[in-house]
């Protein structure tokens, strides 16, 4: 066989051009069917469109600002096929990486650009992520209440519903308000007033009150289902080790947020005292913002998410890295995070070796309605469903009908009037 020459290769090389799908358009859609979402569509000139879902709660207009002002631009005439390249564009080319704000935008890119790739493949996505690595997706639901009886009741709920996971927060005895307590039984929405309302915190209140739950808990609910909690980072790592230890008896699936990470070393005190597996990130934005809670083994559960974190590229590369250090995922799931995240997390978590569970909070038939998706709940579990691409879509005509209403997350004092952790 003769071999090619050079300018043979090149010629072979430059035809692969034909294939290439061209974006064409970019857009940013803002609709508030209850709650304010952040949208990104892409479109190409092969009629295929993507969407990647960009919402960061409390600060959604940063996002779509970052996008219109300056990514879609840069987006018109490139190869949507290009999934990494684009991704590499748009953190290391922007300078400034990393961030909310940066890696949300990021990630509607990435997230609309698999959408494509899949509708354009024939294919949904978690198979082009290496196909089921198991059944179906294990979600935890949330179970709520003024007080013990009425937030063990819920659980009973959840788990008539068949769910395998829940998770237990309740109103502690002394406080006016608890966060994760909503005043609906599936819908909790933060994000309650136009500016911030002002809550206060006790933390000693609070410590006395959840082993009471836990025990309660396992009281009615048995223990063939998985009991999560969420500290919401309120707590030293010192009372973080003390709460775990207490909640041992009542073998917790994870305790989730116990203290803020900015410093990762944090985790390492928590660790000496108690063997309650430990859940965080779900305010990460990257993978370094987990390295040492990794490397050092200080965690058992990453919950970053597709929307926060970059994207399913990014996302990816994280939970690879944590699977070398056994610690599997546990993707944030609030119902500040889009359908159209939904439907992201789902694939990816259909997909990947080191899967633990996957948080899944009901949206409101508003928000299921502007959002037609394929995913599906059945037993505790949820499938992304078959449709080429991500399976979920945007109505743009409803999307219009809901504008967007400026919303805060609330803030946090003690009782002395200190300004605390949200
Ligand atoms: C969770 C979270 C939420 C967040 C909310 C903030 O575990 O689901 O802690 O309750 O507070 O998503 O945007
Ligand atoms: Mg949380």
């Amino acid at each position: 066989m003769p071999q090619p020459k050079p300018d043979e290769n090149a010629r072979a090389w430059h035809a692969s051009a034909a294939s290439k799908v061209r974006i064409t358009g970019a857009k940013v859609i803002v609709t508030c069917p209850g709650r304010n979402f952040v949208t990104l569509k892409i479109e190409t000139d092969s009629g295929v469109y993507g969407v990647g879902d960009a919402t960061l709660n409390g600060r959604e207009l940063a996002v779509a600002s970052y996008l219109t002002d300056h990514v879609n631009d840069c987006l018109i005439g490139r190869d949507a096929h290009r999934i990494e390249d684009i991704w590499q564009f748009l953190y290391r080319g922007a300078y400034w990486r990393r961030g909310p704000v940066t890696m949300a935008a990021i990630a509607a890119v990435d997230t609309a650009l698999w959408d494509i790739k899949g509708k354009l493949a024939g294919l949904p996505v978690y198979q082009l992520l290496g196909g089921a690595a198991r059944d179906g997706v294990m979600v935890y639901g949330h179970a709520n209440g003024a007080d013990v009886d009425e937030t063990v009741a819920n659980a009973l709920h959840y788990k008539e519903l068949g769910y395998k996971a829940i998770r237990l927060q309740s109103g502690v005895p002394g406080l006016a308000s608890t966060y994760g307590v909503s005043r609906d039984r599936y819908f909790y929405e933060p994000a309650d007033a136009r500016l911030p309302t002002e809550n206060i915190w006790s933390t000693e209140k609070y410590l006395r009150s959840v082993p009471p739950l836990f025990e309660a808990a396992r009281k009615a609910l048995g223990w063939d289902v998985h009991l999560l909690h969420d500290a919401h980072h309120r707590l030293t790592p010192i009372e973080a080790g003390r709460l775990g230890k207490e909640l041992e008896p009542y073998r917790p699936f994870w305790l989730e947020d116990a203290t803020p990470a900015e410093n990762q070393a944090n985790f390492r005190l928590i660790r000496q005292h108690t063997t309650t597996p430990l859940a965080v990130g779900e305010i990460f934005n990257s993978i370094w913002d987990a390295k040492q809670l990794i490397e050092e083994q200080l965690i058992d559960y990453i919950r970053a998410t597709i929307v926060h974190a970059g994207g399913i590229s990014h996302l990816r590369k994280l939970a690879n890295f944590a699977d070398l250090h056994n610690v599997r995922t546990g993707c944030h799931g609030a119902t500040d995070l889009s359908p159209v995240c939904m439907a992201a997390a789902l694939h990816f978590d259909l997909s990947i070796a080191n899967f633990g569970v996957q948080e899944y909070m009901r949206h409101t038939a508003e928000t299921d309605a502007v959002f037609p998706h394929h995913y599906r709940f059945a037993d505790g579990m949820m499938h992304p469903g078959d449709a080429p691409g991500l399976g979920v879509d945007i109505d743009e005509a409803l999307a219009a009908q809901y504008p967007y209403e400026p919303a805060s997350l609330p803030v946090n004092r003690l009782e002395d009037g200190t300004m605390f952790n949200w």
